[in-house]
């Protein structure tokens, strides 16, 4: 077992069944004229996001363990877009509609994929899902189970979104979760700060928050 730094206590794993799980660091949330910004958001607040998951992910690579990525989106033809989540917001432009980096959110598409810093290499799975969690609608869990994998490192964007769906999907499904801090980004400061707190609360209610060197110290 190693032990990574981390809040409420220290974090204890194998790293054979220990994976890093890293959420929708796709073009449409970290680059201008995609998702992010059709919601009226500033996506120059996620990128400080991205050196610190280059290191992490190569850190996760050199050890040779499990790295999943996600890419949240949608079938060209939208079959498996909630009417509700398109209409969502009510703005002008969303979902399946053409921006600067094609059709937002919807698979093939150049916004959909993940951003060239963090993109996956052979061996590494790519869980395309509809929804906010990345278990809802994927065969997350089942790849997961059958790599004998027990707790996932999890970081991506937004804290507040997408790596709390997903760390709350993993949490009622047994799997300890570490949240990367640094590797997190929100548009909303408040919500980054609130939502890391919000999963070490309470003797990690949802599981446990480090920063990106502790881990890598722990894995190298
Ligand atoms: N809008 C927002 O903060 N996030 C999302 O819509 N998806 C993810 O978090 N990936």
């Amino acid at each position: 077992m190693l032990s990574i730094d981390a809040d409420p206590y220290d974090f204890e794993f194998d790293p054979e069944t220990t994976a890093l799980v890293i959420i929708d660091m796709q073009r449409d949330f970290l680059e201008p004229g995609g998702f992010g910004e059709a919601l009226g958001n500033d996506v120059s607040l996620l990128r400080r996001t991205i050196e610190p998951t280059k290191a992490l992910l190569a850190a996760f690579r050199a050890a040779g363990m499990m790295v999943i990525h996600t890419r949240e989106g949608h079938e060209p033809e939208l079959s498996d877009l909630t009417p509700a989540k398109k209409r969502r917001g009510r703005f002008p432009v969303t979902i399946g509609d053409a921006g600067p980096m094609g059709r937002i959110l919807v698979h093939g598409e150049t916004g959909h994929d993940i951003i060239p810093e963090l993109y996956p290499i052979d061996g590494e799975p790519v869980i395309d899902k509809p929804g906010k969690g990345a278990f809802h609608a994927t065969d997350l869990e089942d790849i997961l189970r059958n790599w004998g994998m027990e707790k996932l490192v999890v970081c991506g964007v937004t804290t507040e979104v997408c790596v709390h769906t997903t760390v709350r999907e993993a949490n009622d499904r047994g799997f300890d979760c570490l949240v990367v801090e640094d590797c997190c980004g929100s548009y909303f400061p408040e919500f980054q700060e609130m939502g890391l707190r919000m999963i070490k609360a309470q003797g990690g209610i949802f599981g446990w928050v480090a920063s990106s060197p502790a881990v890598i110290a722990a894995i190298a």
